[in-house]
């Protein structure tokens, strides 16, 4: 790994940079390669940002979100993967990033491969703090537009500053934000608040069915195609349910499982204290010892048993 201020002076010396945010991206992603795409900018750097998936609605509340790139084109000196675990989190721009000499991974996941000619990687709550630090290094003023989608990221990945990888480190960089004019009422509005009469529909829906194991302390949220369907609700208006069924008293684990296609399954986990990283990791996933995900193919009720299965590994036995 380099340092921060290897990390500078090299991304000083580029004169093209691509940026890549993870597929599904979310705001942590989208917020730390916009801000350092525009701190990038102000030293006539020039710098653009893909991503492969389209970029949903509801981020527009800010205008740099609308600028990112869906085909990628043009001769970069540099590439940068942003808040990428691993490489395949680029999608269809995984070969392109992996045949390029000169690449940078700048990430926060502790299970981070360390993929790129050079990587950053520190383990902070939200890649946005490690992208404030590394603007704040490069000497770039933080404008009102970066401390913005910088307090974005750090807001979605820490849950509006409620989850436990919340550090001083976040509410300090949350402080500096702040001071430089981001609004913090305004995304935590959009972010966490606002939502379409379908979604609260399709939220009625699902908790209504929420299911227990394991004595009450593993909880089992499921979307199926059909429910979408049903509410006229898309699959990433299902964010923030995981976080509810946190709330259930007894709970130690939830997990969110998403019907993708018929047979398989986009499972988001969350945790109080068991390790849900090493639960990830058994069905070729990852993310954070609290919060992971991953997919897995097979009959529903037979998902549902090896999750269960390996969730009843990591809790400890009472
Ligand atoms: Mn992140």
């Amino acid at each position: 790994m380099i340092s921060i201020s290897e990390l500078s002076k090299k991304l000083l010396a580029e004169k093209s940079v691509a940026l890549f945010c993870h597929v599904r991206p979310d705001g942590d992603s989208i917020g730390s390669a916009l801000a350092l795409s525009l701190a990038l900018e102000t030293l006539g750097i020039r710098a653009e940002v893909f991503c492969d998936d389209q970029i949903p609605s509801r981020f527009f509340f800010l205008n740099a979100p609308k600028k990112i790139k869906k085909e990628f084109c043009g001769d970069y000196s540099a590439l940068v993967a942003i808040d990428c675990a691993d490489v395949t989190r680029l999608g269809s721009f995984t070969n392109i990033f992996s045949q390029h000499k000169n690449t940078y991974n700048i990430d926060h996941h502790i299970s981070n491969d360390r993929y790129a000619k050079y990587s950053y990687v520190v383990n902070s709550a939200s890649n946005c703090e490690n992208v404030y630090d590394l603007i704040c290094q490069m000497n770039v003023d933080v404008t009102q537009e970066i401390a913005n989608l910088l307090a974005m990221g750090v807001m979605t990945d820490t849950g509006n500053f409620r989850h436990k990888n919340v550090t001083a480190q976040t509410l300090f960089t949350a402080g500096k934000l702040l001071e430089k004019g981001a609004d913090l009422n305004n995304i935590y509005y959009h972010m966490f608040s606002a939502q379409t009469k379908q979604r609260a529909k399709l939220f009625g829906v699902v908790m209504s069915k929420l299911r227990y194991f394991i004595d009450g302390r593993f909880a089992v949220a499921t979307v199926t195609k059909q429910d979408l369907q049903n509410c006229e609700a898309q699959p990433d208006e299902t964010e923030g349910f995981i976080d509810f069924v946190m709330g259930v008293i007894g709970v130690e684990v939830g997990a969110c499982v998403l019907e993708m296609q018929k047979n398989k399954y986009k499972v988001s986990l969350r945790s109080k204290s068991a390790d849900v990283n090493a639960v990830a990791s058994t069905f070729g996933g990852g993310g954070h010892t609290l919060a992971s995900g991953c997919q897995i193919a097979g009959e529903y009720e037979e998902v549902i048993d090896r999750i269960r299965e390996a969730v009843n590994r990591e809790l400890p036995v009472l």
